[in-house]
């Protein structure tokens, strides 16, 4: 590939469609890396952010059953569940000192009022008030408003008003209509994820963006959904981290998950894209932990967090840990070289407590 696109980044000029598709198309994977780690390290020199998180999924019951989720199910099918807010506040209470971020996210349960959310947040605040809660993907959101009959933002105000602190990046998938249609027809569109995550902007509430990428969708797809990401973001500077999301195969899409390589590429495409993004995840959970590890080199710069139980990506086949210490992920960062920093939520460094 030409040196044109490098010498645009280590200008500082912003990357443009054809650029993107260049990068995509080019097999200089080492020449990418050290351009998107130039771009990390202006940014945020050596450190890189982890937190110490668990996840929760209230239940796995779903209107929507996308093709890609594994997590899902129906009402009477094997391993369905729904959690009450007392087993979800039991849950919590028993490793209530390891965590100070939730991240709660779940299927869209077919008869739960929007009661259940409002308490579920009020009660955790109340019981653990030093966490943050990161909760509920724009999709939830958009289901809320529908069982709620409130609008977009005065259903978020009210979530944000229990104490809601952030959004999750999820449900964002790939946003070209056609793919969409293909992997998870029930979905929102694209243009009401992008709708959500601006109203959330619009009322102080920071937001993550995700995209599920190497299943079926082209390099154009992935280039168009990174350049929608990035046009929100220069309107409202509301988002906090990009997340890629590796495919973990499920039969009826397709079978292979992206390679190595590909993690690594759109890692530091992204990286190079979202230019107005303060932090590309690598997320150890789908990628692994070898090559979140090597991800630090190829401008990540956040591996998201301890986690503790996770379902999504493990009921889909995940051979990565289910959660991983603080001091495991402490660990990960100082072998490449990194200064570990612990966040929270909405990206305050915290004093480390259990290192
Ligand atoms: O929206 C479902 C994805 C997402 C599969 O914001 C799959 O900090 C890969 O969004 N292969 C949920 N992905 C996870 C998510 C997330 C994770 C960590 C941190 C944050 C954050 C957000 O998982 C879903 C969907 O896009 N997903 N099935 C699958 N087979
Ligand atoms: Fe439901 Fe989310 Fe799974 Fe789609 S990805 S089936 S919306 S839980």
């Amino acid at each position: 590939m030409s040196r044109r696109v490098f010498d645009k980044v280590y200008e500082g000029k912003r990357l443009d469609d054809k650029d993107a598709l260049e990068l995509f198309r080019s097999d200089d994977l080492f020449g990418i890396g050290r351009a998107a780690a130039f771009v990390s390290e202006r940014l945020h020199g050596k450190k890189v952010f982890y937190t110490r998180n668990r996840h929760i999924n209230p239940t796995n019951l779903c209107i929507n059953r996308c093709k890609f989720c594994a997590f899902s199910r129906s009402v009477g099918q094997d391993g369905a569940y729904a959690h009450t807010i007392g087993e979800i506040i039991d849950k919590l209470a028993a490793t209530a000192s390891t965590f100070n971020e939730l991240h709660i996210v779940g299927g869209l349960h077919p008869d739960w009022p929007f009661s259940y959310y409002l308490d579920l947040i009020s009660e955790i605040k109340l019981a653990f008030p030093h966490v943050q809660i990161k909760a509920f993907t724009a999709v939830e959101i958009d289901h809320f408003t529908k069982i709620s009959g409130r609008g977009l933002e005065a259903t978020l105000a009210a979530l944000k008003e229990r104490g809601l602190d952030m959004l999750p990046g999820g449900g964002a998938e790939i946003f070209n209509e056609n793919v969409r249609s293909r992997l998870c027809p029930e979905k929102i569109p694209a243009s009401r994820w992008l709708e959500v995550h601006e109203a959330a902007h619009n009322i102080g509430i920071k937001t993550n963006a995700t995209m599920l990428y190497g299943h079926i969708e082209t390099y154009d797809d992935r280039i168009a959904h990174l350049m929608a990401l990035r046009a929100l973001q220069d309107r409202t500077r509301g988002f906090q981290a990009f997340i890629p999301l590796s495919y973990q195969p499920v039969e009826s899409i397709a079978a292979c998950s992206p390679s190595g390589i590909d993690d690594l590429k759109t890692i530091a495409i992204s990286r190079l894209i979202l230019d107005n993004f303060p932090h590309i995840k690598a997320y150890w959970i789908m990628l692994g932990e070898k090559i979140c590890q090597i991800a630090l080199y190829f401008g990540a710069t956040d591996i998201d967090g301890t986690v503790i139980e996770e379902k999504i990506a493990h009921s889909a086949g995940a051979s990565s840990a289910e959660a991983l210490t603080a001091q495991q992920m402490i660990h990960l960062i100082k072998r490449a070289q990194k200064e570990p920093v612990e966040r929270n939520a909405t990206y305050e460094e915290v004093n480390a407590t259990c290192a």
